[in-house]
């Protein structure tokens, strides 16, 4: 590609400089770049281990990284150990526990195969995605974990406000669960909706390798959701392969730590290829958890009608026609999608992606799960009903409440920024360069090979306090119960890399009240919300829950790089 074409591509995209340019780039063809790649990748095949993730042929290796390798030692699951000794792990089951119910949850080794491959990952009971808990409002249910990996883990309920000791952060909450020892989990949970439940140490590895599994809180109203036919899970994830496996993971520290481990192979409830079979007319519940490490999705539904019903921890205020739904990692949505014709649907993440390189945006699209329209056509009460959008007027009293709060400053102000230590130099010159577009989100890794070379014993991700100028650790907040506090997240684009921030906050709920003071008309129970790079969110957060709990970002590899603090709920 000749200069004058590149920089008829930037006018036409109107984006900056590009990053090919500024370090060199411009005259290498995509061809040459191939080939300099696979030499590389050859030769690292030797270097012991690790192997460099597939890359877009479109994207020239950056000088002088060809022979790079992530500064931690390389880590697969079970390594040294005959894959086909190990149990082959089955689907999720559903399990409905009653109040005071035990259940027990052996966190184990198993084999799966995964686009072919057959290797070592972890599952709860076995099973992909793990059991599928249900438990009725209101209860308390108890979840005995015996952990039967290689390395310690925790379980955290995520969105749960239940008791401070069983939130199972490592070193906050408990210690962690050693090998063959067990922790005895009481849930309490006093919210409906569908909750999910992870690792709180080394997500990266452990949450990727398949520890995930929902919990789903009944409401005792029969019409807590309008009407549907049938109810459906989308646990949404990707992960990282080539023609020879899983790409390893950083075994002391997590690679990836600038833009998080993006996969290239997307799971459904587990599984590439996930399909259902609907009936024209019929009304599906889509329960949509996102459990990747860092990919935020946009879930398009083909010509279907897709309604918004609830997130996190409950309903919208009102329910609402939309034509794609946005949801970060650790976020929860429930759709009601009624699907018109006969025919084949893909349920696709739809994103515009960037090639920094190039410096353009192309559309991508990845079928998520396939939906096969057919038989005879439902036309019930319930497809009737779908045409309805509901108000619910007990969350719309709520949000009025919490919007007497948006005019007022907040009492908390936090600045999410990076800052980088002894990165390779390439890196480190190719990213000061300021020519890189920096978009406000990341639907795609742009940049694969600085990503993955990046790794958390290198960069530091950043929650700061404005007020204090603390950061990450010595912020220490404390709250009395019943406070509403206000806190705004500003995702600051001066650093050396911004990228978008799903905050989550432990034990409590909170509403998103304005993104960059614009007010939000729609408002539902929050536990974790995304913050595009320069953008300003101020959330709402009630303070129900006493004890000692943690904010901080939910992409895997910025926890592990340092973006958490913990805050005092006082009874
Ligand atoms: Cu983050």
């Amino acid at each position: 590609m000749t200069k004058s074409s590149l920089m008829a591509r930037i006018t036409s995209t109107g984006r900056g400089l590009l990053l090919a340019t500024a370090i060199g780039l411009a005259d290498a063809t995509p061809a040459a770049a191939q080939e300099m790649d696979h030499a590389a990748h050859m030769m690292r095949d030797m270097a012991g281990g690790w192997r460099m993730p597939p890359m877009d042929p479109n994207m020239p290796m950056i000088p002088g990284l060809e022979m790079a390798l992530p500064p931690v030692e390389p880590f697969l699951a079970a390594a040294g150990i005959d894959v086909m000794t190990l149990p082959e792990a089955r689907p999720g089951e559903v399990v409905h526990l009653e109040a005071g119910d035990t259940f027990n949850v052996d966190v184990t080794i198993v084999r799966r195969t995964l686009n072919g491959h057959t290797a070592a990952m972890y599952g709860y009971n076995g099973q992909y995605p793990g059991p599928l808990i249900q438990a009725p409002q209101g209860s308390t249910v108890v979840v005995r974990v015996t952990n039967r990996i290689e390395s310690p883990t925790t379980v955290h309920w995520h969105g749960l406000r239940l008791e401070n000791r069983f939130d199972g952060v490592e070193t906050l909450t408990q210690d962690p669960i050693q090998v063959g020892e067990s922790f005895t989990y009481e849930l309490r949970v006093p919210d409906a909706g569908m909750f999910w439940y992870h690792p709180h140490m080394r997500e990266d590895v452990q949450q990727d390798l398949g520890l995930y599994g929902n919990l789903l809180v009944n409401s005792p109203d029969p019409d807590y959701y309008g009407p549907a036919h049938r109810e459906e899970m989308l646990v949404l994830d990707d992960i990282l392969m080539d023609d020879q496996g899983f790409i390893p993971w950083g075994k002391e520290a997590p690679t990836h730590a600038l833009m998080g481990r993006f996969g290239n192979v997307m799971l459904v409830n587990g599984v590439t290829g996930h399909g259902l079979q609907v009936r024209p007319g019929e009304v599906v519940r889509f329960f949509m958890t996102n459990v990747a490490n860092t990919r935020t999705f946009n879930v398009t539904f083909g010509s279907a009608r897709v309604k918004l019903v609830a997130s996190d921890v409950g309903r919208f205020e009102r329910e609402d026609w939309v034509s794609s739904v946005v949801i970060a990692p650790a976020e929860r949505y429930v759709v009601d999608v009624v699907f018109p014709e006969q025919g084949e649907v893909a349920i696709a993440n739809t994103i515009q992606a960037i090639n920094h390189f190039r410096g353009e945006f192309y559309p991508h699209v990845d079928t998520l799960a396939l939906v096969t329209v057919a038989g005879p056509r439902v036309a019930d009460d319930v497809t009737e009903a779908h045409a309805t959008l509901r108000g619910i007027e007990e969350v719309a009293a709520e949000a009025e409440a919490m919007r007497a709060h948006l005019g007022r400053a907040p009492d908390y102000t936090l600045e999410a920024t990076v800052r980088v230590q002894g990165l390779p130099l390439p890196i480190i010159r190719s990213m000061e360069m300021d020519t890189l577009y920096i978009p406000p989100m990341e639907w795609n890794d742009a940049m694969p090979m600085m990503n993955w070379l990046s790794s958390g014993t290198q960069v530091t991700w950043i929650l700061r306090d404005l007020a204090t100028g603390r950061e990450n650790g010595d912020i220490h907040w404390t709250f009395q119960r019943g406070d509403l506090v206000k806190i705004r997240v500003f995702n600051s684009p001066e650093s050396f890399h911004p990228m978008n921030h799903p905050i989550h906050v432990h034990g409590q709920r909170f509403v998103v009240l304005a993104r960059d003071d614009t007010p939000n008309d729609n408002m539902v129970w929050k536990d974790t919300a995304i913050v595009p790079v320069g953008s300003t969110m101020d959330i709402l957060v009630e303070m129900s829950n006493p004890g000692d709990w943690m904010l901080h970002c939910h992409i895997a590899e910025h926890l592990s790089a340092g973006m958490m603090f913990h805050f005092t709920v006082e009874d």
